[in-house]
């Protein structure tokens, strides 16, 4: 069958998509991570054939059908040598689904599997899911852990939902088994909820995110931590409170657990997502903190201020001001890919490797919460490194 003329035009578009190579971005530096120049997935690396249809009879003008709006919050891991994200892909119905996306690199080439994932229909009153974090449990198997949104008909409001952590298990990515969602029972909503990769006393051990609404985080203290001993069943009867919201500082109105934690020989390493307001809105970055290796939920080291934010074109989308991640793989020799959406609309990579990451979170010097204190605290470094250039030019 002839296809029509321009489906060819939006194939070489999108192959060419496909085929450009990644280069880390020369023009930022902070020692910490590289950036990249391109965005590593966006509504560009989707097939065409799963907005258009290609049968010219029944579309003569090449048109869209079911356009996809955006590709962002991707759960990562490593699955025979190849760098997975379980992206979170938005259709133009605003409703979100995820789809496994692979790529040789983990930096540019990657390739969407020909269909998405269709989850087990477990859940009638569920509307949406998104952000699914991917944990390789030492159990064996692969958890995908992700928000399930259903409307809330206890209230007289059209947008009024409620916000579940929706649990499934796989061993390929491919054939995913639904398990029952989490049930927290002293905290009515949860999002951002983490699965640790490892037991913690014989148990699952998650993170959570206590709230009280839909939006608002409410009275919940910032990224909670509870354990469970049936998977199957999660249910946690409490949350106590790991990486605390603070006021003035970037966690302020929220905060968030992100990619699942990096075991180092110091400490679990957390990269997780804090949220203060502005007058322009709300302002999403990473910030990153870590735990003891004995206790998961002990925070031993909380570097000051955010480690990534927004910036230049990754500013501007859907939801402004906003970088979010739940996903970061490690590899073998020590490097780290750090996954991230920009402002709701497209993924991005940061690169680094354990060591500096370690580094940066038990090296940089912890927010002193008061704008006097943080003086005091650059002063300190000036003097130091003045002496340090002295001394560098006798
Ligand atoms: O729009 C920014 C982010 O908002 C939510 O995060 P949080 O629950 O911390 O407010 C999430 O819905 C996330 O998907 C989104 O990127």
């Amino acid at each position: 069958m002839k296809l029509h003329p321009n489906y060819y035009k939006e194939l070489e578009r999108y192959n060419a998509v496909l085929a450009k190579k990644n280069r880390v971005d020369r023009s930022f530096y902070n020692g910490i991570y590289e950036r990249w120049e391109d965005p590593v997935i966006t509504r560009d690396n989707i097939p065409l054939f799963w907005k258009y249809d290609l049968d010219p009879v029944a579309n003569p003008f090449f048109e869209e059908r079911l356009g996809v709006n955006a590709t962002m919050n991707s759960g990562a891991i490593k699955l025979n040598g190849k760098y997975c994200l379980v992206v979170r892909v938005e259709g133009n119905d605003r409703k979100s689904f995820f789809a496994v996306a692979e790529s040789e690199t983990g930096v540019d080439g990657f390739r969407f599997r020909d269909y998405p994932i269709l989850l087990p229909d477990t859940c009638p009153e569920e509307t949406n899911v998104y952000d699914m974090r991917l944990t390789q449990h030492e159990d064996g198997w692969i958890y995908g852990v992700f928000c399930s949104e259903s409307k809330d008909r206890s209230v007289n409001d059209l947008s009024a939902a409620v916000a579940a952590a929706g649990i499934v298990r796989t061993k390929d990515l491919e054939h995913w088994e639904r398990l029952d969602n989490l049930t927290t029972l002293n905290s009515p909503q949860q999002r951002n909820v983490v699965l640790h990769p490892e037991f913690v006393n014989g148990k699952y051990a998650f993170y959570t995110r206590p709230m009280d609404d839909f939006i608002d985080t409410g009275s919940g203290g910032g990224i909670g931590f509870g354990l469970c001993d049936d998977i199957t069943h999660a249910v946690i009867d409490e949350e106590k409170i790991t990486s605390m919201r603070r006021y003035h500082t970037i966690t302020e109105v929220k905060n968030g657990a992100g990619a699942v934690p990096i075991k180092t020989d110091k400490g679990w390493i957390h990269i997780a997502h804090g949220v203060r307001n502005t007058a322009a809105g709300l302002r999403y970055v990473l910030y990153l903190f870590a735990t003891a290796l004995d206790d998961p939920s002990r925070v031993i080291a909380e570097p000051s201020g955010m480690f990534l934010g927004p910036r230049g074109g990754e500013r501007v989308g859907d939801v402004s001001n906003v970088t979010f991640t739940n996903g970061a793989i490690v590899d073998d020799d020590g490097r780290v890919f750090i996954y991230y959406a920009s402002s709701d609309t497209r993924m991005h990579v940061a690169t680094t490797d354990v060591e500096r990451l370690k580094d940066c979170v038990f090296n940089t010097p912890e927010d002193p919460l008061r704008s006097v204190k943080c003086v005091e605290q650059r002063c300190e470094l000036i003097r130091k490194n003045l002496e340090i250039l002295r001394d560098s030019k006798e």
